[in-house]
């Protein structure tokens, strides 16, 4: 396959020969293509996903198809996205390193990469629904979402280098165009491909009457599309994280943009406020001490963030904002103007969280921590809670004081009764 041949889909039965002759691929997986083993494996709601296995190893072929695989040819979307998870994939790697799997080939025609197959690592949603704990995930995730937005930002990038940055993901529209609708606007009216669950209708139209919280989340949707601070992930959540028992990646940027520093945080903390009020639905008599491990987890990735903000802001302030010179240099403690940023940073965290809780329950694409559970009066009670704490997290996203308190309103949710 040359770089100029026609995008064409894979499938499990021409890619043997379609990339056989990829020294790039052939070399990690070996020479005889014909001897190739090839699985499809995506599950996600957009791309082809093949594990491909031969006598040298295995690698991971992910290729963008031209629409939303989740909903059909109904809804086209562009190739290009997968241009941008390679841009994304290669500043992620230099910015936060070894926190992604490594690119072995790019073909920008076919809207494909292959990469490291990651192994024995599964998505971390499938760990949380299981009850499986994964060491040392609070503190991955914690430094991957500080490095790569502080790495990402005027604080460590000169203005001319994030300037060309802002610029290049700039052409990334109808990705961050999903966002925009699915995210900040379809959860607070009828949109027309919502769904919610049955018996939820009375949290759902409280939702969607108050005025306040729908003024709130466009006011953050006005943040996400308008505040370039920094390179975001853009779909940070646990089905964008691969774990071992003990090592964690985070994989599939294609919803790159340059965004709100709190956004990628703040969308991993809603996800895992669902993996816990989901929990009774999934759990027995290990409900409390799982529930706890997550909260814990939480509670942990926000310490890790903020120290390791503040080490990157004491070590590695080498951008416009807030220099050396104008601080430091003059004898003036920079500590609080870090505290002032850091503080910006999680009141849009925790709006960002609500909104993800909401929208995860009401609009396309739910997950699976509650559309496994089968039984409707249960998913429902339990996404009641969610989606009430979400509202709250919105509504009071300036008064929140640490992600402890907002461990503690968790806890206090997931007592309450709202069907
Ligand atoms: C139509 S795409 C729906 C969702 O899938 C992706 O993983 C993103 O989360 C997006 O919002
Ligand atoms: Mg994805």
């Amino acid at each position: 396959m040359s770089e100029n041949t026609k995008y064409k889909p894979l499938t499990v039965e021409s890619l043997p020969a379609s990339l056989g002759k990829i020294p790039e691929i052939a070399s990690c997986i070996g020479a005889d293509a014909s001897a190739w083993n090839v699985k499809e494996v995506g599950d996600g709601n957009l791309n082809l996903v093949f594990i491909v296995s031969g006598e040298s190893g295995s690698l991971i072929i992910k290729q963008a198809l031209p629409y939303v695989r989740l909903v059909g040819d109904s809804w086209p979307l562009p190739l290009y996205r997968a241009y941008y998870e390679y841009h994304a994939l290669t500043r992620q790697a230099s910015r936060a390193p070894d926190s992604v799997p490594a690119i072995k080939y790019f073909n920008e025609q076919q809207a494909l990469i292959a990469m490291e197959f990651l192994e024995p690592h599964v998505i971390l949603r499938r760990k949380l629904i299981l009850g499986e704990t994964v060491a040392g995930l609070a503190k991955f995730l914690g430094v991957f979402c500080a490095q790569t937005a502080f790495r990402g930002s005027e604080l460590s990038m000169s203005s001319t280098t994030k300037k060309a940055d802002v610029a290049l993901f700039a052409g990334n529209v109808e990705i961050p165009a999903i966002t925009e609708a699915l995210v900040f606007t379809d959860p607070y009216y009828k949109a027309e491909m919502n769904n919610h669950t049955q018996g939820l209708d009375p949290v759902v139209d409280q939702l969607r009457a108050d005025v306040a919280l729908k003024v709130k989340a466009q006011r953050m949707l006005q943040r996400f599309a308008s505040n370039t601070q920094t390179m975001v992930h853009g779909d940070l959540h646990s089905g964008s994280i691969m774990s071992t028992e003990t090592q964690s990646r985070v994989i599939d940027p294609e919803f790159v943009q340059y965004g709100p520093m709190g956004f990628d945080i703040g969308m991993l903390f809603a996800n895992f406020l669902m993996a816990y009020f989901s929990q009774p639905a999934h759990r027995g008599d290990d409900l409390d001490d799982y529930q706890n491990w997550i909260l814990g987890v939480i509670e942990e990735i926000g310490e890790t963030f903020s120290a390791e903000f503040k080490q990157l802001w004491a070590s590695e302030r080498t951008g416009m904002l807030y220099p050396v010179a104008l601080f430091e240099e003059q004898g003036h403690d920079s500590t609080p103007a870090c505290d002032a940023v850091l503080s910006e940073i999680w009141q849009d965290a925790w709006a960002f969280c609500g909104i993800e809780m909401h929208r995860r329950c009401l609009s396309l694409a739910h997950n699976a921590d509650f559309e496994d559970i089968e039984d409707t009066r249960i998913r429902a009670s339990l996404e009641a809670r969610n989606l009430m704490m979400g509202a709250e997290l919105v509504h009071c996203a300036n008064e929140l004081k640490s992600t402890r308190a907002v461990c503690e309103l968790a806890r206090r949710y997931n007592c309450k009764d709202f069907l």
